[in-house]
């Protein structure tokens, strides 16, 4: 294949408006491709490090130390290099790097071109960006995968860190596992996310949208945002449970204190098997699928707690807790805490790594989602990476927003065009 001849990168700004990175890669068959990170807001505390500028401009944000290190340390290495061979690209900046956590470079610069370097080898070999995923997974596996489209989750009621509301679950996702194809899961998911705001706006509360594209009503309780969403799938004439499931990202690690859980908007405080009770509870009540990040990212007795009691009845999905880090999540898998796993590339920095943690997570028989993060751009990258590896969930926020709806769109690009490719699951 052309070698790469030129890497450039630039700030741009992502969906909240904060800088982040957009990387530019050329061939020297003159063909270029660039990609864009993205940046968390609930991000755990052992995740490969975002390399801020923290000066006075852009509230600390911007990420020209990143870019400059893109520009001037890490194109020089790479250049020359073949792009198809991800695993070599990624090993040269992981060891020019040289830290556990990609410090020193900053993992926002290291992913920058890590996703670029795919995007070039895509277009240079003149495939789907998710072909080119599903050969690059065989090369660093050995084993062959078959292309599928992800079921979503669509966080269609934001609280937490994504929302100014009182809510202090953070994500509240409707699975719409009853569709038969990706075109019908779009179509139950805009119509319930309407029906929601009617519903919202007909009891006088703020129709307003949180980072993910969500709505962000200030509510009584957790309780209630999910009566709400109950009421908007009937609303649309289809059966909660049946059609129409839900999935929680609780983000717990931002209301622990060291030993109890707060639930500010409630006035109300758990202990750790409190809340595994208060979340049992609440899968009984309702068609509650999956649950994320249920417990603190160091809660380790309340993980095993929870997956003990409920890791047979429900998704337990492991992000703060893992962080897409192969290591992290095998240490977690010797605890037997969890049974799914989160993925997402920025937490751990390549390419190569993320794949590495869903081949492990499979070993493993867990399950994994493809993850956005809350600061996105119109980079579609994730929708690619869920279809090459037939990865069989994807949470990529609300049925609206561009940032979010940009990844939903290549998916239904995919769905009109790929050969045979179905839904996983
Ligand atoms: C999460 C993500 C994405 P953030 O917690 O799963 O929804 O949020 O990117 O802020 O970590
Ligand atoms: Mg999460």
């Amino acid at each position: 294949m052309s070698k790469i001849s030129d890497v450039k990168a630039i700030q741009v700004f992502d969906s909240r408006g904060f800088p982040t990175i957009s990387c530019k890669i050329t061939l020297e068959n003159q063909i270029s491709a660039f990609a864009m990170v993205p940046s968390g807001a609930s991000t755990g505390s052992k995740e490969a490090l975002e390399l801020r500028d923290n000066n006075l401009m852009y509230h600390g944000k911007g990420v020209f130390k990143a870019i400059s290190n893109i520009n001037n340390k890490l194109a020089s290495l790479i250049i020359g290099k073949d792009p198809n061979n991800q695993d070599e690209i990624d090993k040269i900046l992981i060891d020019f790097d040289g830290t556990d956590d990609k410090s020193s470079m900053g993992a926002n610069a290291i992913l920058a071109i890590s996703l670029a370097s795919s995007h070039v080898a895509a277009k240079s070999k003149d495939l789907n960006l998710y072909e080119h995923f599903s050969e690059i997974y065989s090369d660093i596996t050995g084993e062959n995968v078959n292309s599928s489209l992800p079921m979503p989750m669509f966080n269609i009621l934001n609280g937490g860190e994504h929302a100014d509301n009182n809510i202090d679950i953070q994500e509240f996702m409707i699975v719409p596992n009853g569709a038969n194809d990706f075109s019908e899961i779009m179509q139950w998911s805009s119509e319930i996310y309407h029906n929601l705001k009617h519903i919202i706006r007909s009891k006088n509360y703020s129709t307003a949208v949180g980072d993910e594209g969500g709505f962000a009503p200030n509510l009584q309780s957790n309780e209630e945002a999910l009566e709400l969403i109950i009421e908007s799938i009937q609303k649309s004439n289809l059966i909660p449970g049946g059609d129409v499931n839900i999935a929680l990202d609780c983000a717990a690690s931002e209301f622990f204190d060291g030993s109890n859980y707060f639930f500010r908007g409630e006035n109300k405080k758990y202990s750790s098997s409190e809340l595994v009770n208060y979340f049992e509870n609440l899968i009984t009540k309702y068609p509650i699928i999956s649950i994320e990040d249920a417990m603190d990212e160091n809660d380790f007795d309340g993980w095993k707690l929870i997956t003990e009691k409920l890791g047979n009845r429900c998704q337990l999905v492991g992000d703060d807790l893992f962080v897409t880090n192969e290591k992290i999540f095998l240490d977690g898998v010797s605890k037997n805490i969890a049974n799914s796993i989160l993925i997402k590339f920025n937490q751990v920095g390549t390419i190569t790594e993320t794949i590495k943690t869903i081949f492990s997570a499979r070993k493993n028989n867990y399950k994994t989602i493809i993850s956005h993060r809350s600061g996105e751009t119109e980079d579609t990258t994730i929708s690619d990476l869920a279809v090459g590896l037939g990865v069989a969930q994807i949470k990529t926020g609300a049925p609206c927003r561009s940032d979010r709806i940009a990844k939903y769109n290549r998916l239904l690009w995919i769905e009109n065009e790929g050969t045979n490719i179905l839904l996983n699951e």
